[in-house]
């Protein structure tokens, strides 16, 4: 079938179209599409934090429950020792440079004195109903030097006026407002598509538009995820797998809103699409614990570092943020072992990155580039220097030459996403007893794909093919890391 995004040419170029639409690549003689989907600076800025740490605390903390109903006594949150400090150091320990914590979950129950609701902090005990936990986080965060973000559950289960539509809107913008006017920059607002019937027995319709265009308003620098986006969108599960392909870009119309349920809706979660017309990268959310919430029944269960590090590789290792909850206890710090785990995980992930065993090669490509993005661009740590060949082939090869042999057990690809993402499928070559193999190979790259190799590789030759579907192949970088 053919797509607006390709010039109209002869039969025999469309012809070779169809042919390399087959094959995954973009034939030599079609322009890629003009309006390549591309990411806005705060995206762009996200996507290279890669983790970021959710929180979720609230009465649920305190009753051990995942739902809320909404009739929990508001004296039951009392924390004895919060320290939001706590909480940011411990992620930046994990090389965390953002967090997200639930302002309000769907029991309602708000961390914040909200002047619009008494189920809130202000009739807790703690701090004798005079404390401001959304305060005391994002005042935390900013003396840090991380992003600070906040969920607002729509779904509220307190509040009498959900399911009268019009009124509940007015309360959440209201609430809305108060967390995006109170408590200075956000990086993140996030969204869940949960939706239950108000006290009425009528499902509430939510005003997406007027919650999205009350964001830009009142925070244009911060980002919206839902499933629907509209500026990250949930990777389909809560398991921090990210599919694979995964494209940054995607069709807005396939998933309609926050909380659109399906297969077919779950497969554009997951995926993306290449020639897709918004840029709305996904985010892998998941728990170091079964639960979002703590509960003490589970303080043996928390995720090892063994486990936190294959979730890193299945989300960020495949072009998705990754967000981890680490849920404070009752007593309003992270516990011991979930703060042993994250230090191990960030060690050990640093550690990988600490020494890159590209950067000592000789590199070419097989086809000639501007002197900006020479081949050797491609092993440049500069995150805004990339290699792309002078004519688009759809196909780029990048040769690392080393005068010594190097071993190294993880691949590192990155693309050049600021231009947009274009890689649909590569392939890294090593020379290995005197014969080129294939070590390892995959499908889209996107800000970076990672291969952890089943055995270390020793070699002196390594080739990098890469394929592009929709424009040229543009790589970033190209880094060789051992990972024990
Ligand atoms: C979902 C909620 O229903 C869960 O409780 C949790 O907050 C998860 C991150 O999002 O929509």
């Amino acid at each position: 079938m053919l797509r607006r995004d390709f010039v109209r040419g002869s039969s025999a170029a469309l012809a070779a179209l169809a042919a390399a639409r087959r094959v995954g690549a973009t034939p030599r003689g079609f322009r890629p599409r003009s309006s390549l989907a591309r990411p806005s600076a705060p995206q762009l800025a996200w996507q290279r934090r890669e983790r970021a740490l959710f929180l979720h605390f609230g009465v649920n903390t305190f009753t051990g429950r995942e739902w809320g109903d909404g009739t929990e006594d508001a004296r039951l949150f009392a924390p004895q020792n919060l320290d939001a400090r706590q909480w940011v150091r411990a992620a930046k320990s994990a090389g965390f440079a953002s967090l997200v914590l639930t302002a309000k979950h769907h029991d309602g129950f708000c961390l914040w004195p909200s002047a619009f609701t008494t189920h809130s902090v202000k009739s807790s005990p703690w701090k004798g109903g005079a404390g401001d936990v959304v305060r005391e986080f994002t005042d935390a965060c900013r003396a840090e030097g991380v992003g600070a973000g906040l969920y607002l559950s729509p779904w509220d289960r307190h509040e009498p006026s959900y399911g009268d539509s019009a009124r509940y809107n007015d309360y959440y913008e209201r609430q809305l407002t108060e967390l995006l006017t109170h408590y200075g920059p956000l990086t993140e607002v996030w969204f869940d598509g949960a939706n239950g019937e108000g006290p009425n027995g009528k499902r509430q319709v939510y005003d997406w538009p007027r919650v999205h265009a009350t964001v830009r308003r009142l925070q244009p620098k911060a980002l919206m995820f839902s499933d629907a986006g509209p500026d990250i969108r949930w990777m389909g599960n809560e398991a921090g797998v990210a599919g694979d392909p995964n494209w940054c870009a995607m069709d807005p119309a396939a998933v309609p809103y926050p909380g659109a349920d399906g297969p077919q809706i779950i497969d554009a979660l997951q995926h993306g699409d290449p020639r897709g017309t918004v840029w709305r990268p996904g985010e892998a959310d998941v728990s170091i614990r079964p639960g979002w919430f703590w509960r003490e029944s589970e303080d043996e269960k928390v995720r090892t570092a063994d486990d936190l590090e294959a979730l890193y590789f299945s989300s960020v290792g495949r072009n998705a943020n990754l967000l981890l909850n680490v849920p404070p206890t009752t007593n309003g710090t992270l516990g011991d072992r979930d703060v042993r785990a994250l230090a191990e995980f960030g060690e050990r992930i640093a550690r990988m990155y600490a020494s890159d065993v590209a950067l000592g090669a000789t590199v070419s490509s097989n086809a000639p580039s501007a002197r900006a993005h020479r081949a050797a661009m491609a092993i440049d740590p500069d995150p805004d220097t990339f290699f792309t060949p002078l004519h688009d082939a759809g196909e780029a090869t990048i040769e690392l030459r080393f005068d010594a042999p190097v071993t190294f057990d993880v691949v590192s690809l990155q693309e050049a996403i600021g231009e947009g993402q274009c890689i649909g499928s590569h392939e890294v070559q090593a020379r290995l007893a005197g014969a080129m193999q294939v070590v390892a190979s995959g499908t889209t790259v996107g800000h970076r794909r990672l291969h952890r190799l089943a055995a270390s590789v020793t070699t002196d030759r390594l080739v990098v093919t890469a394929r592009s579907t929709i424009g040229p192949v543009r790589i970033s970088r190209l880094s060789l890391y051992r990972h024990d």
